[in-house]
């Protein structure tokens, strides 16, 4: 570990543990430190090389941990870790500010957190039909026959569910949940910014026919701070290790129309 790391750890409270050189399921909780303006460290990051994984791996391997979790990322705040993506953002959202302080606000950011996990999940099989412990080029052929049914079915219907909650939004804020923006429109970003590098293709078609969704993506990457984590070195690229990959042939023309 680096001194400067060494130095950071003392002085954080945060520290969230994921792959160093993929954005997956760890940006969601990225976007909401970043938002929030709220110091935190990202482990694996704050190593060099080989090591950079060593101290989540090992923490994984823990079999004597009473509360384990089981895959990354997870978050330790203090004696508390905590996995699973949702689970992580429903407990920084109200000590970060980044979720409203009403009961039902809380639950339902909660709830479309869960939706945008599960479809995550079904990003992933786009590429890994088949099992994640195979390489893509091992499922090539089945990825082929599952990409265009994903593009033609389970895109609209995710992207219609949050175009509606958008456009049932009583306050009219452009944003998911009252009048201000929570942690599930910054990882409502970050889906529609994969599938934009995963499906270029489809993608411009796609999304034409949900404008709350184009606005709530444009809004996002105009905050201050989202926009300057996004132009910073913090921001890894997309690339073909994470959720979000660009394989040209799962991406051949098969719109909603189709
Ligand atoms: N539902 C979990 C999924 C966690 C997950 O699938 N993590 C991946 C990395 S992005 C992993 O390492 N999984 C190992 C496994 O499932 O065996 C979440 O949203 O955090």
């Amino acid at each position: 570990m680096d001194k400067n790391a060494a130095k950071k750890i003392k002085n954080n409270k945060y520290r969230l543990y994921y792959w160093p050189t993929i954005q997956g399921r760890g940006e969601a909780i990225r976007l909401a430190f970043e938002h929030a303006g709220v110091e935190y460290i990202d482990v694996a990051r704050d190593y060099i090389g080989e090591e950079s994984s060593e101290e989540m791996v090992s923490i994984l391997a823990d079999n004597d941990l009473e509360r384990p979790p089981f895959a990354p990322p997870f978050l330790r705040d203090g004696e508390i870790i905590i996995a699973q993506t949702a689970a992580i953002l429903q407990y920084l959202g109200p000590k970060i500010d980044i979720v409203s302080d009403k009961l039902a606000d809380q639950v339902f950011a909660h709830q479309i957190q869960l939706t945008i996990c599960d479809f995550l999940s079904e990003i992933h099989d786009t590429h890994h039909p088949i099992a994640s412990e195979l390489y893509y080029e091992d499922q090539v052929v089945e990825a082929k026959r599952k990409a265009p049914l994903f593009l033609k079915f389970r895109i609209p219907k995710y992207f219609h569910y949050f175009e509606t909650i958008l456009s049932n939004n009583t306050c009219r804020s452009g944003w998911l949940i009252g009048n201000s923006l929570s942690y599930p429109d910054l990882s409502l970003f970050q889906l529609v910014e994969g599938l934009k590098y995963s499906f270029p293709k489809n993608f411009t078609l796609l999304i034409k026919e949900y404008p709350f969704l184009i606005k709530l993506h444009d809004k996002v990457r105009q905050e201050p701070r989202i926009s300057a984590y996004l132009k910073s070195n913090r921001r890894i690229d997309f690339n073909e290790m994470g959720v979000f990959r660009y394989y040209p042939e799962l991406d051949y023309k098969f719109t909603s129309k189709g």
